[in-house]
Order: structure tokens, then C-alpha cells, then sequence
């Protein structure tokens, strides 16, 4: 049985937009996954990471997929490997981040895959979009739309560019 899983993306270097839209073409090729709901792009401050780092671009999209967690793990960091992510500092500059933030509520403690990922409730980069995607969305029963509200981060969200059409 295929369940709803919520993947976020970021990207700090490069055309990041760009990397973006061609991630989510990447999400929706495999056999086992349907892109469902794709958010509009935010253009957020860095959190955290070293002083000066570019500003990202940010989304997330909501699938469905019958994969199991750890094959979902390890397809998106395959995506991150394509678009050449490379991992030096921790919180730096990235091509290509995917993050799963949940998988249908599922909760897990694997350093490999903590589900749901434990920093998304308060990184308003990931819940404003993920807000404006789904506006009745669930985090653990509260509700997405006030924990973006709510996070600390909120105000370096700097604008929204419309949602890509992609896995059309
Ligand atoms: N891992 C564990 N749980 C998960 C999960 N739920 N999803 C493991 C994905 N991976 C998970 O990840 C490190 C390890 O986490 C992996 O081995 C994986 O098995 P990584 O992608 O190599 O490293 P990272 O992304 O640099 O670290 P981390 O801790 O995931 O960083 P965050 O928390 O994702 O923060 N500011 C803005 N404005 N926008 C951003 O997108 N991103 C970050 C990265 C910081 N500041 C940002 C943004
Ligand atoms: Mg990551």
C-alpha cells in the first residue's frame, strides 16, 4: 500500500531554482513514487552554517510511494549525488539538500533517518511552504500553518516564486 510521505528541498549554490525543478523530475521518474502536491519556492535567509552563505531556495512536495523508508532514503540522496552535492561543512552551502520530513506519521529514531526529521516543526524554510501547499497540514497533530507562524526564522523568509509545473 502506497503511503504519504513529505519530502523538503533546498539549494544554496548554482541555479537553484533551477536544481530544484529538475529534482522533482528526478522524484516523480521512479516507478515507485507520484509526486501529489508541490509548494511555490521560497527565498529564505540561511539558518545557521557559516556567515555569508548565499540565500536558498526552498520547497517541499508531498508524495505518495510504496517504497520502503530506507529505499525513499536512499533514492533522494542518489538525487542529491546527480546534482552533485558534496558534504564539507555542516550547514554549508549545498547543491542539493532532500530532507524527509515525514513519512505518514511515522516515528523513528535511526541516526540514518530520524523520522519525522527532528528540526523541521521549528525551520520556518521548510513549514511556510509546506504551510502554503497544504493549509490543513499536520506535524505530529499540530497544525503546520501555526508552527510556521510560530518559528523562529519566520522573518527571513524573503519571497515566494510560483509552484514549478513538473510531473504533470
Ligand atoms: N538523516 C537522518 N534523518 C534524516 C531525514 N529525516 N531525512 C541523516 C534525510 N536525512 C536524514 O544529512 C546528514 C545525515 O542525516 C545523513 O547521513 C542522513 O542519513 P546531510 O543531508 O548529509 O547533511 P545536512 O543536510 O547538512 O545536515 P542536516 O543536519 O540534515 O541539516 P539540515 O538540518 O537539513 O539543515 N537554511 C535555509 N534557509 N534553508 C535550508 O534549506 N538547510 C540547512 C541544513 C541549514 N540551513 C538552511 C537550510
Ligand atoms: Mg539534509
Amino acid at each position: 500500500m502506497p503511503v504519504k510521505a513529505i519530502l523538503a528541498l533546498g539549494s544554496n549554490l548554482g541555479n537553484s531554482e533551477d536544481t530544484l525543478i529538475k529534482a522533482i523530475g528526478d522524484i516523480c521518474s521512479h516507478e515507485k513514487i507520484a509526486v501529489t502536491k508541490i509548494s511555490p519556492i521560497a527565498i529564505t535567509a540561511p539558518v545557521g552554517g557559516p556567515a555569508g552563505q548565499p540565500d536558498y531556495a526552498n520547497m517541499v512536495v508531498e508524495i505518495e510511494t510504496s517504497l520502503r523508508p530506507f529505499m525513499l532514503l536512499e533514492y533522494t540522496q542518489q538525487i542529491e549525488q546527480k546534482h552533485h552535492r558534496t558534504r564539507d561543512v555542516r550547514w554549508g552551502p549545498r547543491t542539493l539538500d532532500i530532507d524527509i520530513i515525514d513519512i505518514a506519521s511515522l516515528e523513528m529514531d535511526d541516526p540514518d533517518l530520524t523520522l519525522p526529521h527532528p528540526r523541521a516543526a521549528e525551520r520556518a524554510f521548510v513549514l511556510e511552504p509546506w504551510a502554503r501547499m497544504d493549509p490543513a497540514a499536520l506535524l505530529l497533530g499540530s497544525s503546520v500553518r501555526q508552527l510556521a507562524d510560530d518559528a523562529a526564522d519566520a522573518g527571513g523568509i524573503r519571497e515566494f516564486h510560483p509552484a514549478p509545473v513538473v510531473c504533470a
